[in-house]
């Protein structure tokens, strides 16, 4: 039967990755027929991943749960939802009474940032809670950026993209768009991006130890050792200064800290760093050669910049060479979007950016961003918290030493998650409290609009009707909060969201200068989180004003727009867009020049014979996509790559099954010998690891795999934002056993 003929068609953004895709749904009654990408989408013009075009049959998924578990002895048994709120008060109100809010600590995963429940209700719910113990994904991904952009532009959220649709050059180091889709940088279909820069005169360079696929594609592939791209990049930027190549351009008066910059870069000639990366000496003299004489040029670094051992001063060098070259706030250069439910500052400057107002117990690792290091967690865990909380996250799976983190969820007093699955992490939990999924709720993307490669907005409204017997991720989140403040699990959760919207209500009140009354009359929306938007909408940049700009942005304009609307290209925003003390971008915060004789220090010492990095292909999702049958039919995906050098020194061949061991653990998984890998470097993804007793993947746990944060070190992290480090992991590789088996120490 052709469903399409039948169908209605309904249009959703894509949750499942940065990219923001437009989606073109055919649901048929209460089901997602099919889904294809949405050609008349501003952003994405028909755009879909194999991933996208699964929406149908991830969220109809038979193993996704649909009605809260509850833990009794080994099994999870499925109850109603205020019996299963009521036992998260009995679990976590004496906890917090007895010991206070420390010893309960909470994990927030991705989707969070996928979601507008995440968006909007997990802060009031952490500030509600009072807990130091806040742990999230972020340290195991961008936290370095965060941080490198806090010092330099006063915010940690003033991350500048790269104008991709414009630039001249484009330097790409340790991303792989081609697979991801890219990442703090949304661009929907970056492959089709990446051919018309190409297609119009302009080149891309990707750097990285394996040749991706993005990397087949690029005008130029730099093989680099893993872990060394500051050494790469602080020899660029000594070239820029030795040959008189900096030119700040319509930046110079809005810049400080040059010359100290020039002076640490002294320490990093090319000649001296060629040895430690792997990069030829008049390579990286050519790369800061080309990138000043390009009319335009963008510098872009990811997971293989961040999940470093320097992560903080890589991603810090990212923005230095973009900046000397003057390429910072400039068309075809790195931008800061400007999304729809934000506004931009009257004036420049702030109270510029910190770290460490607290420190985590064991290790004394200051707080970054609100939250401590996630490679902290299990010792945190082990040593004073009695309690945990996860919402949307799998960090059983996608933490380091991964092995530790399972054995201390175990010991716990009481843990709650919610989450749509029974998983690696979840298992654990006393209870679990399954959102709806995405075709049941409405979506705005809070956390991607503002990384856009142009600026755009775009709302859509649930697809199918709610689940009468499910719930809201809004309400569960609301209803966790009520039980931390002891009002009660019983507590209607319109409490808070009235709550939430007076205070939204407040804000606006003092920006239009409207009594808030009048104000909430014309406010929008037949959902607590719509409400928000349309305020958040109709106050931000491009808003109505609450009727003082006819025909700027509200819900209903989104809402009559159902392929979003263009807000145009990235526009320049220095200096009112820079929150420092000074009002300036300040190039040289001491903290980060602080950690450069660290760097320094380890230009000479002995690398390791063989280590490990990750990698992701398109067909997955970081650790939760795998129950999908059409993402993982085929060959098996999760096998260590190794060069031919390696292998037949290791005497291993294609196919064989190997031995990983590192400080942390062992796995046993199978070669695939290729020269994909330079020599010296393996390659394991994340994710995997699916056959743990108790989790409830029927498809996962047929392509178990293994998991690679077995081996990945939690003692060893990027000091500045305490991200863990989990590319260039010293492992030795030997002959292994038969079976799919990992252990950790
Ligand atoms: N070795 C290694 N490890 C890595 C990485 C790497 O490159 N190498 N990458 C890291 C990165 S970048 C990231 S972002 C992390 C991800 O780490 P996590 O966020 O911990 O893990 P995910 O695999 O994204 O798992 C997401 C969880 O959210 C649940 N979920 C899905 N949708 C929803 C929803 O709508 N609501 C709720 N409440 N839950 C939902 C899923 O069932 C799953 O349990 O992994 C990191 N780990
Ligand atoms: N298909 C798919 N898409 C995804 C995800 C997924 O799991 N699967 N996850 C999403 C998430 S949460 C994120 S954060 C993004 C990540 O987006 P990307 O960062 O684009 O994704 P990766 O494939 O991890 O790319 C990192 C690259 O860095 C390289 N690398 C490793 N170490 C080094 C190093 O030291 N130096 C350099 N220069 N390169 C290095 C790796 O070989 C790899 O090619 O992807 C998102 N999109
Ligand atoms: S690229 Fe990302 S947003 Fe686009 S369809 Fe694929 S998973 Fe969805
Ligand atoms: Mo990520």
């Amino acid at each position: 039967m052709d469903v399409s003929s039948t169908g209605r068609t309904a249009y959703r953004t894509c949750p499942l990755c940065e990219a923001a895709c437009g989606l073109e749904l055919t649901v048929d009654g209460d089901r997602i027929a099919a889904a294809r990408g949405d050609r008349e989408h501003v952003f994405s013009h028909g755009f879909v991943c194999p991933k996208g075009a699964t929406f149908g049959q991830l969220t109809a998924d038979p193993d996704r749960l649909r009605r809260p578990l509850i833990r009794r002895g080994d099994r999870h048994e499925e109850a109603g939802w205020d019996e299963a709120f009521r036992a998260v008060e009995a679990g976590l109100r004496p906890v917090l009474e007895r010991h206070g809010p420390d010893a309960v600590a909470v994990y927030v995963g991705n989707p969070n940032v996928h979601t507008m429940a995440g968006g909007l209700y997990v802060t009031p719910f952490l500030r509600a809670l009072g807990s130091r113990g806040v742990f999230s994904a972020s340290t195991v991904d961008q936290m370095p950026k965060h941080v490198s952009c806090g010092y330099l532009y006063g915010s940690p959220l003033a991350i500048p993209v790269p104008d991709v649709d414009r630039t001249d050059l484009l330097l790409i180091l340790g991303a792989n768009p081609w697979e991801s889709n890219g990442s703090l940088a949304t661009a929907a279909d970056f492959p089709g991006r990446l051919r018309a820069l190409q297609a119009r005169g302009g080149r891309f360079i990707v750097v990285d130890p394996r040749r991706t696929r993005t990397a087949e594609h690029a005008d130029e592939h730099v093989f680099i050792r893993p872990g060394t791209d500051a050494y790469l990049l602080f020899g660029i930027v000594h070239t820029l200064f030795d040959e008189n190549l900096t030119d700040l351009g319509a930046l110079a008066g809005h810049v400080t800290g040059v010359d100290e910059v020039r002076d640490l870069a002294l320490a990093f000639p090319p000649d001296e760093v060629s040895g430690v990366c792997g990069v030829p000496a008049d390579r990286i003299r050519g790369l800061a050669r080309e990138l000043a004489a390009a009319p335009t040029a963008a510098v872009y670094g990811r997971i293989g910049t961040c999940t470093v051992e320097f992560g903080t001063l890589t991603s810090w060098l990212v923005d230095v060479v973009s900046i000397l070259t003057g390429n910072l706030d400039r068309a075809g250069g790195v931008m800061f979007p400007l999304a729809a439910h934000l506004r931009a500052q009257a004036r420049p400057g702030g109270k510029g950016f910190r770290t460490g107002r607290w420190h985590s117990r064991v290790r004394g690792l200051p707080e970054v961003k609100g939250e401590l290091p996630v490679a902290a967690l299990a010792e945190e865990l082990e040593a004073h918290v009695r309690a945990f909380v996860t919402v949307a996250g799998n960090p059983a799976l996608s933490t380091p030493n991964s092995g530790r983190l399972d054995r201390a969820l175990g010991g716990l007093d009481f843990m709650v998650s919610v989450d749509p699955y029974l998983n690696e992490t979840t298992r654990h939990a006393d209870v679990i409290l399954p959102p709806l999924d995405a075709a049941r709720k409405g979506h705005y993307d809070f956390s991607f609009l503002g990384l856009a490669v142009r600026n755009f907005a775009a709302y859509s409204p649930p697809v199918l009707a709610p689940d009468p017997a499910g719930m809201d991720e809004c309400d569960i989140l609301a209803r966790l909060h009520l039980i931390v403040t002891g009002k009660g699990a019983d507590t209607d959760p319109a409490v808070l969201h009235d709550g939430m919207l007076d205070e939204a209500l407040q804000r606006a009140a003092a920006t239009t200068g409207r009594p808030a009354t009048d104000l909430r009359a014309l406010v929008d929306g037949d959902h607590p989180a719509e409400r928000l938007l349309d305020v958040a909408l109709r106050t931000g940049a491009y808003g109505d004003g609450f009727g003082t700009r006819p025909g700027g942005l509200s819900l209903s304009r989104l809402l009559a727009s159902p392929h979003g609307i263009d807000l145009g290209p990235l526009q320049p925003r220095i200096p009112e867009v820079l929150r420092t003390p000074s009002g300036k971008v300040e190039l040289c915060a001491p903290p980060l020049a602080a950690d450069v004789p660290r760097l320094r220090a380890a230009l000479h010492r002995r690398n390791p014979e063989l280590v490990l990095i990750g990698r992701r292909h398109l067909r997955s999702n970081n650790s939760w996509m795998h129950n999908v049958p059409a993402l993982v039919k085929g060959r098996d995906r999760c096998t260590l790559q190794l060069n031919p050098a390696d292998a037949a020194r290791l005497a291993l061949a294609d196919g064989d099954p190997a031995e990983v061991t590192s400080r942390a653990g062992a796995v046993s998984v199978r070669v695939e010998v290729t020269d994909r890998v330079m020599p010296g470097v393996v390659s394991l993804p994340h994710g995997w690891g699916h056959d743990l007793p108790g989790v409830r993947l029927t498809v996962a746990t047929d392509h178990p795999g293994v998991n690679s944060n077995i081996l990945t070190d939690e003692l060893v992290v990027d000091p500045l934002s305490g991200n863990a480090v989990l590319n260039g992991i010293p492992v030795e590789v030997r002959q292994g056993l038969n079976d799919a088996m990992s252990h950790s120490r």
